[in-house]
């Protein structure tokens, strides 16, 4: 099968909600690989991941800080994507940072099947803080990682680039991620193949 034909396939087969976990023990046995995305609030994950699966699958919120769970999807039994809650929404209360932390750092040390997380940055910001924190958890973790840079149609290209590099520079520090970040806009679906073609890659 050619990779358009293989990615034809997979991305627009079934894609089924399996479940919402806000609590570890509720956490589904998954023997197929699982594909994880995490970010900032507002960070342009649910759009990115409705523009890889071509179809509405995750909400596009306006109000950040929302949702407090893992939510999984079973894509056609090839390969299960799991939607992370966002965080660093500063409105949020500290218990609920520590209940993120909490479920985030069982989650990451828990999965066998977890082929990577993908960190998705905001083009126009670089790395908060908070995104530092992850990169260490996932470090400690050991997992995969690899960061995207989302709406990258909203910055000019020498500031994209300039973004890009301080980036990479900061992932040296980190070992488990990827050394290169990966731009992609939803809105101009620029990106997108090469993160379905990462996806084919590893599942
Ligand atoms: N310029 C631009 N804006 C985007 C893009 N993707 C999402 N957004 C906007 O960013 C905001 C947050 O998007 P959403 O997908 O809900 O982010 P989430 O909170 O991380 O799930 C919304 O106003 C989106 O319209 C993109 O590719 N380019
Ligand atoms: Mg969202």
């Amino acid at each position: 099968m050619s990779a358009p034909e293989k990615r034809k396939k997979i991305f627009s087969g079934p894609c089924d909600f399996m479940l919402g976990v806000a609590d570890l023990v509720q956490l589904p046995n998954v023997n197929v690989a699982e594909i994880a995305f995490a970010g900032r609030s507002n960070v342009g994950k649910s759009s990115l991941i409705n523009a890889v699966m071509g179809r509405s699958i995750a909400h596009v919120s306006k109000t950040p800080g929302r949702t407090q769970q893992l939510n999984f999807f079973n894509v056609g039994d090839h390969f299960c994507l799991v939607d992370m809650p966002g965080y660093g929404y500063a409105k949020v209360s500290k218990t609920l940072r520590d209940q993120w932390d909490q479920l985030i750092g069982d989650y990451l040390r828990g999965r066998a099947n977890l082929k990577i997380v993908f960190v998705l940055i905001d083009a126009r910001h670089g790395f908060k803080d908070t995104d530092l924190d992850l990169l260490n958890m996932l470090n400690e973790a050991a997992v995969a990682t690899r960061i995207l840079l989302t709406k990258s149609d909203d910055v000019k290209k020498p500031e994209l680039d300039r973004i890009k590099a301080e980036v990479e520079h900061r992932l040296k520090k980190s070992p488990a991620s990827f050394p290169l970040a990966l731009p992609v806009s939803s809105w101009e679906r620029s990106g997108i193949e090469e993160l379905q073609d990462i996806i084919l890659g590893l599942i």
